[in-house]
């Protein structure tokens, strides 16, 4: 029999988002979220898709968690939309949006699955956008307070809880690049986002122990840590300037060690920080979420506004043209290893988009195969080398809206159509069964 090559404390899940999966955005009292207007701009989203109906997990859940189960997974990471909970962002609780979310955790439970809730994959209610969004001090106080009646509503239903995913993308996809919801290209406003996420994210840590819950708490973020193009010292510090700029500026506030000198001193960027700000920031967490899905490389180009230009690359990419560098992933696992002090590591994302077709019934990814498959031997390495990982979230279990790219680009290890809205286990799948079984050698 084959060895079991992680120990059996090892966490295999696989995660979605509310917006990305859910559908049914006007049923049961849910409002607007920033992502439903932001859809209905002409040109924001390919093929002009959006997540209306997306795989209509609202309505299949029960489906899909028997689909999670057949395949073995230990979790789900699911994330909550607060336009469900509070639709209009604040005050009124919306007791059908959290029954759904009950059912669902029972569903799992059931099934002897973890609940992973994250609070916020990037559907802030519309009506907060309107008041400023995350440029607006008064959204991380509003964060907390939906927080918490989540903690107060599903404290007994949900195993772990990630604070937010990915405040790189909200702060800047959102409000510098344009490419995300609310669409906004504007360095002041992102940069006070970055802030009030940060805020928003020790405001609501501070909740959870208020409150007394003992499930672990943590926050996702994902690290972008180009390596330099060559040894020159300036690319060095390109490659520096990267990681500071996107994200050590979340990374070392969380750890109480402030926002980078290389971004406040170097770049000269400020941010809106108030008294005790810091501190609340730096509540302490149980675990950290690490999302990986390539590295890049970079140079030093002082014509740029942080200093720095990306480079090309050689290896090959996935259907969302991003190299595969799963050395990349060891990187950044000794790097997160090193700037917590060894908290628990979870990689809370990791997969890749293929093009992927349906032959027979069956779906034969195989090279999302070997993509998983490499990063699973990196995975391993990194815990022969005494990095705290603990657990391995899949990107993702089913096809789903993949914001910008619409319903082009296809993440899943379950493969869906969606004409009919059937599920089809990819080989992925059957290769994550036999992985997280122990009965397959990578
Ligand atoms: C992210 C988000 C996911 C994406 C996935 C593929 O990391 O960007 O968490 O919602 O769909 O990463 O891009």
């Amino acid at each position: 029999m084959q060895k079991v090559v992680f120990d059996k404390e090892f966490l295999w899940g696989c995660a979605t988002a509310s917006y990305q999966v859910e559908g049914a955005v006007e049923e049961h009292g849910r409002k607007p979220s920033i992502w439903d207007t932001f859809c209905e701009k002409p040109g924001a989203i390919l093929n002009g898709n959006d997540g209306s109906v997306a795989t209509d997990q609202y309505h299949r859940y029960k489906e899909d968690v028997s689909l999670m189960d057949e395949l073995g997974f230990q979790a789900y990471r699911f994330s909550i939309a607060w336009p469900r909970i509070m639709p209009e962002g604040k005050g009124k609780v919306n007791e059908a949006g959290v029954s759904y979310y009950r059912n669902l955790c029972e569903e799992l439970h059931a099934k002897g699955m973890k609940a992973v809730a994250t609070l916020y994959h990037w559907d802030l209610p519309q009506i907060l956008q309107d008041e400023g969004g995350w440029t607006n001090r008064e959204t991380s106080y509003a964060f907390a307070a939906y927080a918490k009646v989540c903690y107060e509503q599903l404290g007994a239903y949900v195993d772990q809880w990630i604070t937010l995913n990915e405040p790189f993308c909200s702060a800047y996809l959102g409000y510098l690049y344009g490419e995300h919801a609310p669409g906004h290209t504007n360095a002041r406003e992102a940069f006070d986002a970055v802030h009030h996420l940060n805020l928003a994210h020790g405001l609501s840590v501070k909740e959870f122990r208020k409150i007394g819950l003992s499930t672990p708490i943590g926050i996702t973020l994902n690290p972008i840590a180009p390596r330099p193009a060559t040894r020159k010292p300036k690319d060095r510090k390109a490659s520096e300037l990267a990681r500071a700029i996107t994200t050590e500026v979340f990374l070392h506030p969380l750890m109480g060690k402030g926002y980078p000198s290389l971004v406040t001193e170097t770049l000269k960027i400020t941010f809106p920080v108030q008294a005790n700000d810091m501190d609340i920031i730096a509540e302490p967490i149980d675990f950290i979420g690490l999302n990986y899905y390539n590295e890049g490389a970079v140079a030093y180009d002082e014509e740029e506004p942080f200093a720095y230009r990306e480079v090309p690359v050689w290896q090959r990419t996935t259907d969302m043209n991003w190299p595969i560098v799963p050395y990349g992933l060891l990187r950044l696992l000794h790097y997160f290893d090193d700037e917590t002090q060894g908290l628990p590591i979870y990689i809370t994302e990791n997969g890749c988009a293929a093009n992927d077709v349906v032959e027979e019934g069956r779906v034969h990814d195989l090279m999302r195969c070997d993509y998983l498959n490499q990063h699973f031997a990196i995975c391993k390495q990194a815990i022969d080398e005494g990095v705290k990982l603990k657990g391995y979230f899949v990107w993702s279990f089913l096809d789903n809206f993949e914001w910008a790219f619409g319903y082009s680009k296809r993440f899943g290890v379950v493969y869906v159509d969606y004409e009919t809205q059937e599920r089809i286990i990819k080989d992925s799948g059957y290769m994550m069964r036999d992985v997280i079984s122990g009965y397959c050698e990578f």
